[in-house]
């Protein structure tokens, strides 16, 4: 019987032994506290010599004190690099520079620098060589341009054309990683006077990525036609969104214009339009015309033409009246937008264009002539432009989406 006990008693034993190495330790350390206790069993479940775990201990804790001490350095570094950058740019800034681009860094560091859509600043220069058919385009500098790179920084290029003629494009010298280059770069364009007058330059900002898609910064646009070109130009201009369409492929409406001041009548006559965008899946587009009269720069009057299925090129031939009076003609704004039908989902904009006594180039001429030729028509082709650059330079839209009250409001004020 003893030795059935033996063999069932041996893990007892050990257990036991367990038991015991485990009891053992409040005897014999009774003055230690439960945390020390904790550590001193652990360290004698541990299969080494005490010796050997507390030097791993140590060097464990001096591993993360190198470590910590990494870090810290590394922050510090990167903040100094940063001053030293601002440093520089600031130091670029007043080298040289005229006192209007001094008096505006300090103003654009105000203003634009907490603003939270703000793109930045551009500084170029404009001048017309009569004799030789030259525009010259100098690129000086940019600052507080917006941020897109991961580190908040951007790799900044200006790209300059001349639109409708694009025939060449030119581009600075990338700049990395700042916010304020200094370009100073001038680019050459041959352009006779007549169409000097149609043109306009157009200033892209772009941010350079070496394996990714250049991301665009904001651009600026200036109408040739309203450049005074007694002067060598020189100025700032804040950068604006950049325009979702080319304005050079929207095509092209023909229609006339015929106001009788005797009568108080604007006859409209949609002509035709030529090669327009195609906005549907089988390349074509639904165009109709939307002919609209703004007074006072408010929603005034509206008429459209028919549907043209399925042309990029269509004929309409169809005439629209309004009673304009001598007195409102002044005041009144003539929108010509083409639009694309689409039975189930919501009309696209292909192109737009306004006319009016403070519209310019192409546009101005043809209100002048109409207005310079009582009782006959005038008609004329004009290049689309997208509608959102119209819109911007009209300044209609923040009254467009409540057109009913605006009508009536307008129509109100203009009774009295
Ligand atoms: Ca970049
Ligand atoms: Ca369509």
């Amino acid at each position: 019987m003893p030795s059935h006990l033996i063999p069932t008693a041996k893990p007892g034993g050990y257990h036991s032994t367990n038991l015991t190495f485990s009891t053992s330790s409040p005897y014999t350390n009774t003055t230690l506290s439960p945390a020390a206790k904790f550590f001193d069993d652990l360290l004698s479940r541990i299969p080494l010599p005490r010796w050997a775990v507390y030097a791993i201990f140590g060097a464990v804790i001096v591993l993360i004190l190198i470590i910590c001490l990494c870090i810290c350095i590394i922050c510090c570094c990167r903040k100094k690099k940063k001053k030293k950058k601002v440093k520089q740019d600031n130091a670029k800034m007043l080298n040289g520079k005229t006192t209007s681009a001094l008096i505006q860094s300090d103003v654009a560091e105000v203003d634009y620098g907490s603003t939270k859509d703000a793109r930045g600043n551009m500084q170029y220069s404009l001048e017309y060589n009569a004799a030789l058919s030259e525009l010259i385009v100098g690129i000086k500098q940019a600052k507080n341009l917006k941020a897109v790179d991961l580190g908040g920084t951007s790799d900044p290029y200006v790209k300059v054309y001349i639109s409708p003629d694009k025939t060449k494009t030119c581009e600075t010298k990338v700049f990395r990683a700042t916010l304020n280059p200094v370009f100073n770069e001038h680019f050459t364009f041959q352009l006779s006077k007549s169409s000097l007058l149609k043109s306009t330059v157009v200033m892209k900002v772009f941010d350079f990525n070496r394996f990714s898609k250049h991301e665009i910064i904001g651009e600026l646009r200036l109408e040739l036609c309203n450049v005074d070109w007694n002067h060598v130009i020189e100025e700032w201009q804040e950068l604006a969104e950049p325009s979702k369409f080319e304005e050079d492929n929207l095509g092209e409406i023909c229609f006339s214009l015929r106001f009788v001041p005797t009568a108080s009548k604007l006859t409209v006559v949609i002509l035709e339009a030529k090669n327009l965008k195609s906005m549907d899946v089988g390349g074509s587009s639904d165009p109709y015309v939307k002919v609209q009269l703004a007074l006072d720069k408010r929603k005034w009057k509206k008429r459209k033409t028919s549907i043209k299925k399925k042309s990029l090129n269509p004929y309409y031939n169809e005439s629209f009246t309004f009673d304009v009076t001598f007195q409102q003609i002044q005041r009144v704004h003539l929108i010509i937008s083409v639009w694309d039908h689409d039975a189930v989902s919501r009309n696209d904009a292909m192109g737009k264009i306004f006319l009016g006594c403070d519209a310019t180039g192409n546009q101005l001429r043809h209100w002048a002539d109409m207005l310079s030729n009582p009782r006959r028509p005038v008609a004329q082709w004009h290049t689309l432009l997208s509608a959102q650059q119209v819109n911007s330079t009209l300044t209609l839209k923040k009254k467009l989406p409540i057109p009913s009250r605006l009508v009536g409001t307008s129509q109100l004020k203009h009774s009295k």
